[in-house]
């Protein structure tokens, strides 16, 4: 039920069902897939979670504790081929441990921690009522509800690149990281780059937020069009990264087609103060990205299931890439 050929990915699923299925992983494989652990609660008392996945092994390769790679899906209600594809790569990673070596190598030299939905009343919202929601399910007034939580990371919140009206689709809350959902994922990484219940900081070399759709490779900064330090590595990551997906070799029918991914930095796709990829760059010091996964435009965000394992394989694709790139420089 758990593999990569699980007939699980032939459909979106509840939310309550995505997280079942990380449980499930888990059991199956607790030597590489740690418990669902409880991240925080939504605004309507929703569990957010996390899992981590990575070798038997203490250590990689620097003494002490692994350096950590965040991979988060969700954070638009209606970009649900993130969370799929998210729990596709999760199921990848544990099936390919024991068969392929550069799975294990990556899989010993770093920790998995993955968020399969920073919004889940938005998603469920999405899925019942109104499909093309995007925000959480705050509710703003009498009149509106819903803050757009990747205009709410406390870095540059405030500056231009977000709404400060309760009706914009990128309404960006009423203060930084004001919404339990940002609040939660914040401390939750910030724990593990500090080190919290007794165990050591842990260095945060990655965080990558999922989305859709576009097919494109985002890097910081959003908020400006000046270049993040270390531009020129940044670039060659996105590119390497993007290339992977482009080329990845398909065979059978359900792996589909290939799709064309670009990578450039997120200001040129539009300014944005507030995002997940600076604030894991500014408070982090991770390299921070967003990937906008299929399709260009065609179905949009109502991307058909039938593209859940072909997407998957993108998203898979994308993350090895950025990682074993990360470990060579
Ligand atoms: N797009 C992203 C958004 O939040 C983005 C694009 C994110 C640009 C972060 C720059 C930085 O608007 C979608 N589809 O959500
Ligand atoms: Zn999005």
């Amino acid at each position: 039920v758990t593999s990569p050929t699980s007939s699980f990915f032939d459909t979106y699923h509840p939310y309550d069902l995505n997280v079942a299925f990380l449980r499930a992983l888990s059991l199956s494989r607790p030597d590489l897939v740690s418990a669902v652990e409880v991240v925080g609660q939504t605004v309507e008392k929703r569990e957010l979670v996390a899992v981590r996945v990575t070798g038997p092994t203490q250590e990689g390769g620097g003494g002490g504790g692994k350096d950590v790679v965040v991979l988060t899906a969700g954070i638009h209600a209606r970009e649900w081929i993130s969370s799929s594809s998210l729990l596709y790569i999760a199921a990848r990673l544990v099936d390919e441990y024991t068969t392929d070596p550069s799975t294990a190598r990556i899989l010993d030299a770093v920790e998995f921690v993955l968020i399969p939905s920073i919004n889940p009343d938005g998603y469920e919202y999405s899925r019942n009522s109104d499909r093309m929601w995007r925000k959480n399910r705050r509710r703003n007034d009498a009149f509106s509800h819903g803050v757009d939580l990747n205009r709410n990371f406390d870095d540059h919140w405030g500056d231009p690149g977000a709404s400060p009206n309760p009706f914009s689709e990128t309404y960006r809350g009423p203060s930084a990281a004001s919404e339990p959902e940002t609040k939660a994922v914040q401390d939750y990484l910030l724990g593990i780059a500090r080190g919290s219940k007794g165990r050591a900081p842990r260095k945060i070399i990655a965080g990558v937020d999922l989305h859709s759709y576009g097919q494109d490779i985002l890097r910081s900064w959003g908020w400006t069009h000046r270049d993040s330090t270390n531009e020129a590595v940044l670039a060659a990551l996105g590119d390497r990264a993007a290339k992977a997906a482009t080329d990845v070799p398909r065979i059978t029918e359900k792996e589909g087609k290939g799709a064309k991914y670009a990578s450039f930095k997120a200001s040129g796709l539009y300014v944005t103060s507030g995002s997940t990829d600076d604030w894991y760059t500014s408070h982090l010091n991770a390299t921070g990205w967003t990937v906008e996964l299929r399709d260009k435009g065609n179905k949009g965000f109502v991307l058909p299931p039938s593209l859940i394992v072909p997407t998957g394989i993108d998203a898979y694709a994308i993350c090895k890439a950025l990682v074993e790139g990360i470990l060579e420089i």
